[in-house]
């Protein structure tokens, strides 16, 4: 049962280190198959590898513009007045963004700290997923250009000369580099224009922290019974985020409207759910109508679905990680 503060510290808590590294290593795919359920409005010289829309000479297209001005950019509205987030605002511009192929060990850096502003992803990284989100969700794809990593096959500039901790997400930004993806989410709120994906409600911002404070332990639970040891935990965190997207009635979402709190938890439920579903026959919305609803909405808003996997991809990436361990 979700029991409120209390309950959140005690997840916090036993949250270690060593919990930390195993859920690097369980939630992360190696595949590279992006879902492309948005409209493929790519120009039809534009290449396809495994799914993934790559650019015919860094070029982008969209439904708007025939060409964009930069070879990163997506021709969403530049600067947007200050306003919550609806759904529907996260996903009104119709654009589809092609995607640049991700950086290998042969891979030239980026001219970095020349002023630009960048996020370094993986595509298959649930928790670049987060900051890849919040980047559409804002309207921000002008701003932030995406450098995305083979983590398999990764630069040694990487670590070298972007950053030292090896990991994505990270976000080079005035002369900086920063990263863990819950502190960049909030980081491009708090530094960047967009639509508002933080509320003002100082009880909906007390909330919000203690859905953050949870995220890991959600995904400790859920991926301990991938790894066979009993699926108690794993109902018991799905029954946590059915009661927690009870809370707020003015909307189906964490925090009632769309929020920051949502793109933290989306990356993973698209990825357990498939799972759970498939391996071990568990419907996760079944007696949860709240989370029944939140993924049909979460899945209407087209700045996420440009993030998203293609869910078979994830279950086969999943079951050749944790078969063994059944
Ligand atoms: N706590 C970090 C976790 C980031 C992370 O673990 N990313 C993985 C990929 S999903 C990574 O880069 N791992 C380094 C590696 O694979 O060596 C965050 O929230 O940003």
């Amino acid at each position: 049962m979700f029991g409120g503060r209390k309950d959140v510290q005690k997840h916090r808590n036993e949250t270690t280190m060593a919990t930390l590294k195993v859920l690097i290593c369980h939630t992360c795919y190696s595949s590279s198959s992006r879902l492309t359920s948005p409209p493929d409005i790519s120009p039809s010289s534009t290449s396809r590898t495994s799914g993934l829309i790559r650019p015919p000479n860094s070029a982008i297209a969209c439904l708007l513009r025939p060409r964009a001005p930069e070879p990163f950019l997506a021709p969403v509205a530049l600067a947007r007045p200050r306003r919550r987030a609806s759904v529907s605002a996260t996903m009104a511009s119709g654009v589809k963004e092609v995607l640049p192929p991700a950086l290998t060990s042969t891979s030239d850096p980026p001219p970095i700290f020349d002023g630009t502003t960048r996020l370094y992803i993986s595509y298959t990284c649930p928790f670049a997923q987060r900051v890849w989100i919040t980047r559409n969700c804002k309207g921000l794809q002008d701003q932030i250009k995406l450098v995305p990593i083979d983590l398999q096959n990764r630069p040694a500039w990487y670590k070298e000369k972007v950053y030292p901790a090896n990991k994505v997400p990270a976000l080079e930004h005035n002369n900086k580099v920063l990263g863990e993806s819950l502190d960049l989410i909030k980081y491009l709120e708090a530094n960047f224009g967009g639509p508002s994906l933080l509320p003002e409600d100082p009880a909906k911002k007390e909330f919000a922290e203690e859905l953050f404070s949870y995220t890991d332990t959600f995904s400790k639970s859920v991926v301990s019974s991938f790894k066979g040891e009993g699926d108690d935990q794993a109902a018991g965190a799905f029954d946590f985020i059915e009661k927690a997207l009870s809370k707020f009635e003015d909307g189906p979402f964490f925090l009632g409207q769309f929020s920051l709190v949502d793109i933290a938890y989306a990356p993973f439920i698209e990825r357990f759910r498939p799972y759970l579903q498939e391996v071990k026959g568990i419907d996760i919305t079944v007696g949860r109508p709240k989370l029944a609803t939140w993924i049909e909405e979460m899945n209407k808003n087209e700045a996420y679905a440009q993030t998203r996997q293609d869910p078979k991809e994830l279950v086969e990436s999943y079951k050749k990680r944790f078969s063994a361990q059944l």
